[in-house]
C-alpha cells in the first residue's frame, strides 16, 4: 500500500492482518488477489459488515453472496479511470509502433543501422478505434485517442447522450464494430456474458491487420484465438496489460513480437494507487460509523 493509505489505515481503524477473519472484524480491506467466493464470504464471521476492496473491478467478489449476508461491498471507482486510459493509450502506440522489437533490438545490440523499412510500424492519425465498454474508462482514452486524430467508434450496450459522443460513432451491435476497428480497445467488466468475448469469429471479423488492446480483465480474450490470430497476421499486433490466469499468463504471449506486454499496470500511479487506498478507507470509515457506503458495488 501507499505510504499515505497506510498512516491513515494505522490511525483510523484497528487493523488486524491476514489470510482468516477472526470474529469480532467489522470490515475487510482486499485487493483482487483475495478471491472472495461464495464459500469464503460463507466462511466470514457475522461481524463483518462490509468489503471494500482496492480495485474498480470486482470480478473476485462474488457480490450477491456478500448482499445475501447482508454485507456490503465497495470499489474503488474515478480514481483510476485517466491512470487507466494512459496505458491502454501506451498499449497502442506500442503495439502499433513495435515498440518491443525496436526495445530489444538496441537492448541486445542487434541495431546494426538504420535503414528505410526497419520495424516499420502503423500511424494511429487517421485510422478508427473501436471501443467496447464505453464507460469511464473508455471515455477517457476515447478523449486521448481523439487527440492523436483518430476516429473513435463504440459499442456499449447503452448509447450515451449526444453531448458525451463528442463525435464517437454508435454501434448497436458488437460485430457491426469489429468490422470498422483497425484498433479495438477492450473496456468491459469481466462477467459471465463478456468471457471470452473476443472469440475466434469476433477477431475474424476485424480488419486484417487490426491491433488489439486489453486493460480490462484477460478473460474477456479467448488467448487460443487471439494468439493464432497474431501468428497468422490476421491481427498485426496486441498490447495487453492484462492476462487471464496472471501472473501465470500464457507462456506464448512471452515470447510473441508482436505483443507488447505489461504486468497490469493499468492503475499504477503513486497518485492514482493513493487515492484508491483512500477511496476504499473512505467506504470503510463510513460503514463503521453507521453511515451509508459511499461506493456501494450494485449487481
Ligand atoms: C489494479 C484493477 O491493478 O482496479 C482494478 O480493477 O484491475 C487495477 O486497478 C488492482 O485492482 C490493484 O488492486
Amino acid at each position: 500500500m501507499p505510504p499515505a493509505v497506510l498512516a491513515r489505515l494505522e490511525a483510523e481503524f484497528d487493523v488486524v492482518r491476514g489470510e482468516t477473519v477472526p470474529e469480532g472484524v467489522e470490515g475487510l480491506f482486499i485487493t483482487p488477489r483475495s478471491k472472495m467466493t461464495a464459500a469464503a464470504i460463507a466462511a466470514l464471521p457475522a461481524s463483518v459488515k462490509i468489503i471494500a476492496t482496492f480495485s474498480v473491478g470486482y470480478d473476485h467478489i462474488d457480490v450477491p453472496a456478500a448482499n445475501r449476508r447482508g454485507i456490503i461491498v465497495t470499489n474503488t471507482p474515478d480514481v483510476l479511470t485517466d491512470a487507466t486510459a494512459d496505458i491502454a493509450l501506451l498499449l497502442l502506440l506500442a503495439a502499433s509502433r513495435r515498440a518491443r522489437e525496436g526495445e530489444a533490438m538496441v537492448r541486445e545490440g542487434t541495431w546494426v543501422g538504420w535503414n528505410p523499412m526497419q520495424l516499420i510500424g502503423w500511424q494511429i492519425t487517421g485510422r478508427r478505434l473501436g471501443i467496447v465498454g464505453m464507460g469511464r474508462i473508455g471515455q477517457a482514452l476515447a478523449h486521448r485517442a481523439r487527440a492523436c486524430g483518430m476516429q473513435i467508434h463504440y459499442y456499449n450496450r447503452t448509447r450515451l447522450a449526444e453531448s458525451e459522443e463528442a463525435g464517437a460513432v454508435y454501434h448497436a451491435s458488437l460485430d457491426s464494430l469489429l468490422g470498422v476497428s483497425d484498433y479495438l480497445s477492450l473496456h468491459a467488466p469481466s462477467t459471465a456474458e463478456t468471457n471470452k468475448l473476443l472469440s475466434a469469429a469476433r477477431i475474424a471479423q476485424l480488419p486484417k491487420g487490426a491491433i488489439v488492446v486489453n486493460t480490462a480483465r484477460g478473460n474477456l480474450v479467448d488467448d487460443d484465438a487471439l494468439i493464432a490470430a497474431l501468428q497468422s497476421g490476421h491481427l498485426a499486433a496486441a498490447g495487453l496489460d492484462v492476462f487471464t490466469g496472471e501472473p501465470d499468463l500464457d507462456a506464448r504471449y512471452r515470447s510473441l513480437p508482436n505483443v507488447f506486454p505489461l504486468p497490469h499496470l493499468g492503475s499504477a500511479t503513486i497518485e492514482t494507487r493513493t487515492a484508491m487506498g483512500m477511496r476504499a478507507l473512505d467506504n470503510l470509515a463510513a460503514v463503521l460509523n453507521g453511515k451509508p457506503a459511499l461506493h456501494p458495488v450494485q449487481v
